[in-house]
């Protein structure tokens, strides 16, 4: 049984699409806590609705990176996971913090990485006229966003979108490429090389949303 811990900064609806997804396909993990850095995060209600230990680490209280990821870190240690999954989680990570979870930890960024890391990427791709816009889950290293990519999807940018309408496109696939990812990791089916992840047995690691009900070609 692997053990999951999911930090949030807000809504949490990724986290709850993992949670789902851990149950009703009977993953053989357990998601063990749900941590958020704010107290006022709405997934908190959902994780603990279902039964799910939930605490909160406020970066507020601490004078600096430093000492807000170590206190972090404990507490995420002492669930002993084998994966740390960044859902939504809106602050950066310190080198230390992150070498320690080396391999083992997980973001989802609403891009197609390495195209607009950072944040308003929904405004980033607007201005950039693209066509393609999408999602990416990737591991988590030093450099923000830059990490080995383990899934995306790509949703098309329609006229006279605007950065709300887009970010909702594009959520509604990471609600569907995260939690097959996370399975994944869980089954023991990534590998990773470099910046390159392989998945074994194979199986699309895309998904082209391209034809959602209601939108135009
Ligand atoms: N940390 C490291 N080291 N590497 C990554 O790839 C990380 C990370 C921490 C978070 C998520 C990320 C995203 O998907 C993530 C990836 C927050 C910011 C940010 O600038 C940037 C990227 C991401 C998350 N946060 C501000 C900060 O000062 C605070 C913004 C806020 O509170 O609203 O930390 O995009
Ligand atoms: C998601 O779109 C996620 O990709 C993005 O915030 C949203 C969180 O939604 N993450 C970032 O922008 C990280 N910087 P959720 O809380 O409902 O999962």
């Amino acid at each position: 049984m692997k053990k999951l811990v999911i930090l949030i900064s807000g809504r949490g609806s990724n986290m709850e699409a993992i949670v789902r997804a851990c149950s009703n396909e009977a993953w053989p993990a357990q998601v063990a806590a749900v941590i958020a850095n704010r107290p006022d995060a709405a997934g908190l209600a959902f994780a603990a609705s279902h039964g799910i230990a939930t605490a909160v680490v406020d970066h507020r209280q601490f004078p600096d990176r430093e000492r807000f990821d170590a206190a972090l870190a404990e507490l995420i240690d002492s669930f002993s996971p084998d994966l740390v999954i960044l859902a939504g989680f809106m602050r950066v990570l310190t080198p230390g913090f992150v070498d320690h979870y080396a391999g083992r930890m997980l973001n989802v960024h609403p891009s197609l990485l390495p195209s607009f890391p950072g944040l308003k990427t929904h405004q980033q791709a607007l201005d950039a006229g693209v066509r393609l816009h999408g999602a990416s889950v990737h591991f988590v290293t030093s450099q923000l966003d830059h990490g080995p990519i383990v899934a995306q999807a790509a949703v098309p940018v329609q006229a006279g979108d605007t950065p709300a309408m887009l970010a909702e496109r594009v959520l509604a696939t990471e609600h569907i490429i995260y939690p097959r990812a996370v399975r994944w990791f869980v089954e023991g089916r990534l590998a990773l090389d470099g910046l390159r992840v392989t998945l074994t047995p194979p199986e699309p690691q895309w998904l082209f949303a391209g034809h959602t009900a209601g939108e135009g070609a």
